[in-house]
């Protein structure tokens, strides 16, 4: 088999890099290890940027973000006993969408189908060769069947544990990480939300999150340790420990149901760089991860998607590989912020294991601060609701 672009795996990375690059008349095939059911049934990012909506806007899967997504123009952060609005839309001009990636990536999908376009779901280790000439190769198994694509670039769209990263000579990239002690416990239900919008908590007993899918759907997190199990947490402990959290006024709105999904999700900070070998390109989780607070993971696979789709358009209309040769420093400019403001959300909404007076007054003081001043509120804001590109 021949493609010009071969893309591993069928997240929201790779699902939309395909996309963009098929409305650019570029050939590609993707590869997913799991089945489709598997990949829909993920619950992960509810919060799409400005720009991420307007990106699937471009590549033309909009349409049902645009009926169904709820427009968010503000968070709270609860502290002390009290809620405190950011107003995202009167410091910025700009909203959130909350919408799935369970919906973004069922759109892709169905997009994909509708273009004809080839996607291989249960390909088995798939294998990377010849990064380093013009014609690298992929390797995979299905159905017990050993398959070759050949093509002119790769583009690494696997998650953080794929095999494109992995495939890099260890001296060829360079990592930097930061693991947090604590996870976050997440829960999924039909009942309406508890507020129109997102609550973020920061209590004694530790973080809490508030969020939505739906009218109709809610999603809530707690901080957890890192050696909890999700067989610890009977639905009934986890609303108990969630009201203790919460505000009155939020208890009082909070409508307690089976859970229709629970997962333990460990937060971490990490950067490989730089994005490319050869003509291996990474993007997304392949290349970076951010702790969830700031809502940016998903997002940041969308920017990487952008200055990518854009470059590879490039270079096969003028032949020209400067665009391509710029993606790394590009997509890692903006990769740097996202992480920074990750960490810095992290870093102010939760309680570390033993921390020292000091620490504690300064997470009291940094919030207290952020309450009061418009300005450390625009800055909130102009990162949440994304950086442009
Ligand atoms: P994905 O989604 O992990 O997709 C990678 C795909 O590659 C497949 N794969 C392979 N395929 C073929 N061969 C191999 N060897 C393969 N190895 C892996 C996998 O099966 C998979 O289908 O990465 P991608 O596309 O880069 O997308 C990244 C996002 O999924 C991620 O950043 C977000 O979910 C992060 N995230 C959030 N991001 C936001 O922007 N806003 C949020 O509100 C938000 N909330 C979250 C989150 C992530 C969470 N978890 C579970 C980590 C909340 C949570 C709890
Ligand atoms: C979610 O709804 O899953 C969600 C929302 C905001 C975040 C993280 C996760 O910061």
């Amino acid at each position: 088999m021949r493609t010009q672009v071969a893309i591993i795996g069928a997240g929201p990375s790779g699902l939309l890099l395909g996309q963009l690059l098929h409305r650019a008349g570029i050939e590609t095939i993707i590869l997913e290890q799991r089945s489709k059911d598997y990949v829909l049934g993920r619950i992960r990012a509810g919060v799409l940027e400005q720009g991420t909506v307007e990106l699937l806007d471009e590549a033309g899967c909009g349409s049902r973000m645009r009926q169904e997504g709820l427009v968010h123009e503000g968070i709270e952060i609860a502290f002390g006993g009290a809620r405190h609005r950011i107003d995202l839309k009167a410091l910025t001009g700009k909203t959130v969408l909350v919408y799935g990636q369970t919906e973004v990536t069922r759109d892709l999908m169905e997009a994909r189908e509708t273009a004809g376009a080839p996607i291989v779901y249960e390909a088995l280790s798939a294998r990377i060769s010849d990064i380093e000439t013009g014609h690298p190769r992929v390797r995979y198994r299905k159905d017990d069947a050993e398959y070759e694509i050949e093509c002119d670039y790769v583009a690494g769209c696997d998650g953080f544990h794929g095999i494109s990263r992995q495939s890099i000579p260890e001296q060829a990239l360079r990592t930097y990480e930061r693991v947090y002690p604590f996870g976050w416990l997440g829960i999924l239900v039909d009942k309406p939300p508890l507020a129109d919008e997102l609550i973020y908590v920061n209590h004694p007993r530790g973080f809490a999150l508030c969020s939505m899918r739906s009218a109709t759907r809610s999603r809530y997190y707690l901080q957890c340790r890192l050696d909890e199990q999700v067989s610890d947490w009977s639905d009934e402990r986890f609303w108990d420990e969630l009201e203790r959290r919460l505000d009155p006024e939020a208890r009082k709105w909070l409508q307690r149901g089976p859970s229709i999904e629970k997962s333990i999700a460990p937060l971490r900070s990490f950067v490989a760089e730089p994005m490319r070998f050869g003509n291996l390109f990474l993007a997304g989780d392949a290349a970076h991860i951010v702790p969830p607070t700031g809502a940016k993971g998903l997002n940041l696979a969308a920017s990487d998607v952008a200055y990518l789709s854009r470059a590879l358009a490039s270079r096969y209309r003028s032949s020209s590989t400067a665009e391509l040769d710029a993606y790394p420093q590009r997509a890692l400019a903006r990769v740097w912020k996202a992480v920074r403001f990750s960490w810095w959300m992290t870093q102010m909404l939760h309680r570390f294991p033993e921390p020292s007076g000091f620490d504690e007054r300064i997470q009291a003081a940094e919030l207290e601060y952020l309450f009061s001043s418009k300005l450390a509120q625009a800055a909130l804001a102009e990162n949440y609701v994304g950086l442009p590109y």
